[in-house]
């Protein structure tokens, strides 16, 4: 089942000449029909534990509980003394999601009648691997002025792996990052406590430890046009009392936000965050997100629902506001533009492309570098 029409093919002429290295983000080119997005079907799933351990199964799946429409939730509590933070100078890069094709490459290799009968039997049946998170960064590219990227792409056994490199600026960000803002960081984390439980029928347990190690992925593949997609994105949850009956219908997706007092705080939520969670869970199918409002002194005051599919209905009515028909076009324009740039086959080499706000996508190539980033031990298993 497709999400409406296509209309890639008025689009790419205009936006990348046969001839040009670079490709615009320029709005306008990309406000046409909204291209085919099929709906996306999770073909698996993994979790990594409180050490960042992988497994190849849900255990870190959590479950929503529905909380009071004022809850006081503190989400300062245990910032201090019960929160165990991920190590974010470690750079996992596709890792964990390369784990998950391996243990599971059965499910995933091209058949003959997919065309290609000169491939090697373990091509996959993906045109593009990746994390969703990447792929949020594309759809938002339109309207960003704040933050470019680096995503490094490597063409092996005909699939185009994508990859995120940490831009210096990120890094000078990540690295002088306010007290403050690093408390803010938990409230988010705090907040899933607070909203889930470890079983099914169980409570929340607020005196644990956040230990943002854990997570549960899905795994989903769709198609964008014509360039079939494989991706992971981190779950927060399942409602197991959702009219969904299957992945990615049942999932939850969780947010928190500073609340709302003025219709210009409204109007700032629609124009800037509403853009960013509606590409996140879009991109996967999460048709639900569940914000906590809170005040200054992280307490939250307020939950809403936002429905995935409603969003562009809500936001419609502010001026000059993003549109998601701008941000799948130039997300297919920028992949169709990787098909055409990325030719040589060989997984030593990387295609570095590069956005900073107001400028074109650029890119240039390296064989051997800091930026690989599959390994000997994905390559040696997928060409056995
Ligand atoms: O740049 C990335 N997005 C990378 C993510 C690079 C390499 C690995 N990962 C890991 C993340 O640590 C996470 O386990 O992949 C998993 C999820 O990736 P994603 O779903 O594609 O990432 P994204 O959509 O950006 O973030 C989803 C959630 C975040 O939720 P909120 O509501 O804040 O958007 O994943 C978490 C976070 O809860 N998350 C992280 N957790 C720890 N360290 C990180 C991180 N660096 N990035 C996202
Ligand atoms: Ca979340």
């Amino acid at each position: 089942k497709y999400v409406r029409s296509n209309c890639y093919s008025d689009v790419s002429s205009s936006v990348a000449s046969a001839h040009s290295p670079v490709l615009s983000v320029r709005r306008h080119l990309y406000d046409v029909d909204f291209p085919l997005y099929k709906q996306p079907v999770e073909v698996g799933f993994f979790s990594l534990d409180s050490s960042r351990r992988f497994f190849n199964d849900a255990r870190m799946l959590r479950h929503y509980v529905e909380a009071d429409r004022c809850p006081n939730f503190n989400l300062r509590d245990g910032y201090t003394d019960r929160f165990i933070k991920r190590d974010d100078g470690i750079k996992e890069r596709l890792d964990h999601l390369l784990r998950w094709i391996l243990e599971n490459r059965s499910k995933l290799q091209r058949t003959p009648v997919d065309g290609d009968a000169s491939g090697s039997s373990c091509r996959l049946s993906a045109d593009f691997v990746t994390w969703r998170g990447h792929l949020t960064k594309l759809l938002t590219t339109p309207y960003e002025t704040q933050e470019g990227w680096l995503l490094a792409v490597t063409l092996f056994n005909g699939t185009y792996y994508i990859s995120e490199v940490e831009t210096e600026a990120a890094r000078r960000n990540r690295e002088n990052r306010t007290e403050r803002h690093a408390e803010m960081m938990y409230w988010g984390y705090k907040f899933e406590q607070y909203m889930c439980a470890d079983e099914p029928s169980g409570l929340p347990d607020p005196s644990g430890v956040v230990n943002t190690n854990e997570a549960f992925c899905t795994v989903v593949q769709t198609k964008l046009t014509d360039h079939s997609l494989l991706f992971s994105g981190e779950v927060d949850c399942k409602d197991d009392s959702s009219r969904f009956k299957a992945a990615p219908g049942y999932y939850v997706e969780l947010k928190t936000s500073a609340e709302i007092c003025t219709p210009k705080q409204r109007s700032n939520l629609h124009r800037y965050k509403l853009l960013k969670w509606w590409a996140q869970s879009f991109l996967p199918g999460v048709p639900r997100i569940i914000a906590g409002f809170r005040d200054n002194d992280g307490l939250v005051v307020s939950l809403e629902t936002f429905e995935t599919a409603k969003i562009s209905q809500l936001i419609k009515h502010e001026q000059n506001c993003w549109k998601p028909n701008v941000c799948m076009n130039l997300c297919n324009a920028f992949l169709s533009f990787v098909k055409k740039v990325v030719t040589q086959d060989d997984y030593r080499v990387v295609y570095l492309f590069s956005w900073e706000p107001y400028k074109d996508v650029s890119y240039s190539v390296h064989k051997d570098s800091e930026y690989t980033f599959l390994h000997d031990w994905y390559v040696r298993e997928m060409t056995k």
